[in-house]
């Protein structure tokens, strides 16, 4: 077990009743919070969804580090409904690629309907799905819809969506203000992953997620997002 590894081990027994510890986090002077807060407003600012990767390697204890933050997540019971499934291989990723893009063929041809084939031009985005082969790693993200006890009971966990979007959106703010770049990819349907990483029947694909550096000639679209006064009302 690593030194970053909590020592406990977590297991899943349902019901029991939690112990409460003390929880004293020293409070942070107002100068120092606004501070912080501000210099990672800008840094958030920076990040930007990258379509177009440099094939060169980073590091995997960032990544893994960055998926150890994103379990941090609060989650339904805390019942931690998710599974990263960290795909370095390439002749993995290789499959993983000519299936999603089986898939999004089929999605581009028409299935995803003209409405929202005319939301996703401004994007520029197509069936042919580069990032998959050319970033060095992908994380897989699973959903536990239940837990499959050893009696073969199922337990069905709660606030599944939201609990595993709450730790994507945690993944992706830890791999960037790490340095690494990443995209949500939500190739439809997702079944084919279940199938190439051998996940079991009590998971369901989340997303993909390339992670890697920009390549060296990688645009982004020149999107403009909401300011503050268009996403905030305060009452
Ligand atoms: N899954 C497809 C389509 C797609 C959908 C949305 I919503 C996007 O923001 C981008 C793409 C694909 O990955 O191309």
């Amino acid at each position: 077990m690593s030194e970053t590894e909590q020592q406990q081990e977590w297991t899943p027994i349902h019901g029991a009743p939690y112990r409460s510890v003390p929880y004293r986090p020293q409070r942070m002077p107002e100068a120092e919070s606004l501070a912080h807060a501000a210099e990672l407003r800008t840094r958030m600012d920076e990040r930007r969804t990258v379509r177009q990767f440099a094939t060169d390697p980073v590091p995997a204890q960032v990544v893994r580090d960055a998926i150890a933050c994103a379990a941090t997540a609060p989650s339904g019971a805390h019942q931690q409904p998710w599974t990263f499934v960290l795909v370095q291989d390439p002749e993995i990723r290789r499959r993983i690629r000519e299936a999603a893009e089986h898939e999004e063929q089929i999605s581009y041809d028409g299935r995803l309907g003209e409405e929202w084939l005319a939301a996703l031009r401004p994007l520029g985005t197509d069936e042919v799905k580069p990032h998959l082969t050319d970033a060095p790693a992908l994380i897989v993200v699973f959903q536990q819809r239940y837990w499959l006890g050893e009696d073969g009971t199922k337990h069905k966990h709660y606030y599944v969506d939201e609990s595993v979007g709450i730790a994507v959106g945690m993944l992706l703010s830890a791999l960037h203000l790490s340095g690494l770049a990443a995209l949500i990819h939500t190739p439809s349907p997702m079944r084919f992953l279940s199938q190439v990483l051998g996940r079991p029947e009590n998971e369901k694909a989340f997303a993909v997620i390339p992670v890697g550096y920009p390549a060296a000639d990688c645009e982004v679209p020149d999107l403009v997002r909401k300011s503050l006064d268009q996403v905030l009302v305060e009452v």
